[in-house]
């Protein structure tokens, strides 16, 4: 019997003597020697009680063993649901609470917090902390070292992916083990990924771009990864030389640039610089190119739909583009509120189709009828357009999203905390322009008549409820916020005046 994206990424590498995982403590883990520890963390997690289509819940460091727990997941016919290590309790409260799942891995220091709602789901709480160590790890010691794999199809569940909606609550993006193969294995023939290619992953393992971007199509190819607790500069400079390959957001390459270390000499392995989760500006393109000598193949993706277009392998890489649909992926672009595709060139609502989106929101059929169309079409929220030469061009976004360092805000959710404060009529929190980050949030306060609310309260009271990369780093105390006539928000006023 087969499961199919296990057997895709690891099945083969059971005897696979080749490295895999070089951590920043020096340590490497072979293919065989990780096919070993995810058939040991299987078995710990059937037996705190995983059955398969359970959730598994993982908000844990950046570790081998964490992505052990992944493969693990997928072996036991389970579906991974991985957080940011940045949530906070309030936040991993209604995450776990919607889930449902049956086991949740997290540090020993969230443990209290998560207890309650743990109990309420019926869930098991294992730990693992940065130093490697917890009950999960004590209980893999003693753990079988082979697992009987479960079986699974294209259409089973693999993965709950959160994100944020644009109105309202968080949403579980279900991603089938057909949608994540046909991708990885997609990006892994475009890209040429092999296993001479040494991989620079300082992305966090908790997204589609770090997880099944980066990760899958190693494994697909058995490539080796050097897996950095972060995105570091001097780390990734002193690990260019033998890298061949390096997946990054926008401020990666940026951070890089303002390096005068970063130079053609000390790119010379370099095969592949790819760029996604947020705009690459054309300056910075041509920037790399003049420093290094590559240009960088940007790609467009997104939770819901994994990767859609990318900039050729072999062809031209074109600045401010993001290249052709992936083959089997379909991209339209259509007019405002309908199926009706726009001339070409002109702007449109961006729509996938293809193996590669999803299966609908879990327990939201609502929202999932939405945005996911009766002909499998799935309306981004990105404006965009399709050049005469067949490229896509994104220029901007119908959905209220910030975008900073490639994590996503939802203004809705920032907002809905502020306006709960007492003494606060109506909040509007928007992105500004920002050097690093690409963009970083900007609140708008209008207060109640006659209160008075000192800035730090608005920063306190989003401190405990939200994690840090989304707390606004200004707040702006208007009379009032410019609207429309009809009354909506005009949110392109409030950044035109606050972008400094
Ligand atoms: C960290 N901080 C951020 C932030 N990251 N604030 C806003 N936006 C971010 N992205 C906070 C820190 O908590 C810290 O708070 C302060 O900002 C400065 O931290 P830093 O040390 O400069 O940040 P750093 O740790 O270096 O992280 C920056 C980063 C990281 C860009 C390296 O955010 C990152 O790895 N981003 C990648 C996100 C990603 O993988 N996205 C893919 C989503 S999938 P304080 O308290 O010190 O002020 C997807 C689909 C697709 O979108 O197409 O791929
Ligand atoms: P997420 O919901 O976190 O997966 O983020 C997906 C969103 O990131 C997309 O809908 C786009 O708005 C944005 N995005 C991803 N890749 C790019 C890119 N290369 N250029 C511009 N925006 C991008």
């Amino acid at each position: 019997m087969t499961n199919i994206l296990f057997d895709a990424l690891l099945r083969g590498h059971s005897a696979n003597p080749a490295p895999f995982l070089e951590t920043d403590d020096g340590a490497i883990l072979t293919y065989a020697e990780f096919v070993t520890l995810v058939a040991k963390t299987a078995n710990v997690l059937v037996a705190a009680g995983l059955k398969p289509g359970d959730r598994v819940v993982v908000q844990a460091p950046k570790l081998a063993q964490t992505l052990a727990l992944y493969g693990a997941t997928l072996q036991a016919g389970g579906v991974y649901l991985p957080l940011n290590t940045a949530y906070t309790a309030d936040e991993m409260q209604y995450f776990i609470g919607d889930a449902t799942p049956s086991v949740i891995v997290c540090e020993t220091a969230s443990v209290d917090a998560l207890s309650t709602v743990a109990e309420t789901c019926g869930a098991r709480i294992l730990t693992l902390d940065a130093n490697d160590r917890g009950s999960l790890t004590e209980q893999i010691a003693n753990a079988p070292d082979t697992f009987q794999t479960v079986p699974r199809g294209p259409e089973d569940l693999a993965a709950l992916l959160y994100t944020s909606g644009t109105t309202g609550r968080s949403k579980g993006a279900m991603l089938t083990h057909g949608n994540i193969l046909s991708n990885a294995e997609v990006l892994t023939d475009l890209w040429q990924i092999a296993n001479q290619d040494r991989l620079i992953h300082a992305l966090p393992i908790f997204h589609t771009h770090g997880l099944f971007v980066a990760m899958n199509t190693a494994m697909i190819a058995g490539a080796q990864v050097r897996l950095m607790q972060k995105f570091d500069v001097d780390t990734v400079l002193s690990n260019l030389p033998e890298a061949t390959l390096m997946m990054g957001v926008p401020t990666f390459y940026t951070r890089l640039l303002s390096d005068p270390r970063f130079t053609k000499q000390a790119c010379t392995n370099m095969r592949l610089f790819t760029s996604g989760s947020a705009p690459l500006l054309a300056e910075t393109h041509i920037e790399f190119e003049q420093r290094t000598g590559h240009r960088i193949l940007e790609r467009y993706g997104m939770t819901e739909t994994n990767m859609n277009t990318s900039n050729p392998y072999s062809g031209e890489r074109r600045a401010g583009t993001v290249g052709f649909p992936l083959p089997g992926t379909d991209i339209r672009i259509t007019a405002p509120n309908s199926t009706e595709t726009v001339l070409g060139g002109e702007v449109g609502m961006i729509e996938v189709s293809g193996p590669n989106v999803f299966a609908g929101y879990w327990r939201m059929p609502e929202k999932t009828a939405e945005e996911l169309r009766e002909d499998g079409f799935f309306i981004t929220g990105d404006l965009g357009l399709v050049d005469t030469d067949g490229y896509v061009h994104i220029v901007g976004r119908q959905k209220d999203l910030i975008i900073s360092g490639g994590y996503n805000i939802y203004p809705k959710e920032i907002e809905a905390v502020l306006n709960d404060i007492e003494g606060v009529q109506e909040t509007a929190a928007f992105g500004v322009p920002h050097a690093d980050f690409g963009e970083s949030v900007v609140a708008a306060v209008v207060l109640e008549s006659g209160a008075e609310v000192p800035e730090s309260v608005f920063a306190d009271t989003v401190a405990k409820k939200l994690a840090r990369f989304k707390h606004p780093r200004r707040y702006e105390l208007l009379p009032e916020l410019p609207r429309n006539t009809m009354g909506k928000v005009q949110k392109n006023l409030l950044r035109d005046r606050f972008s400094t």
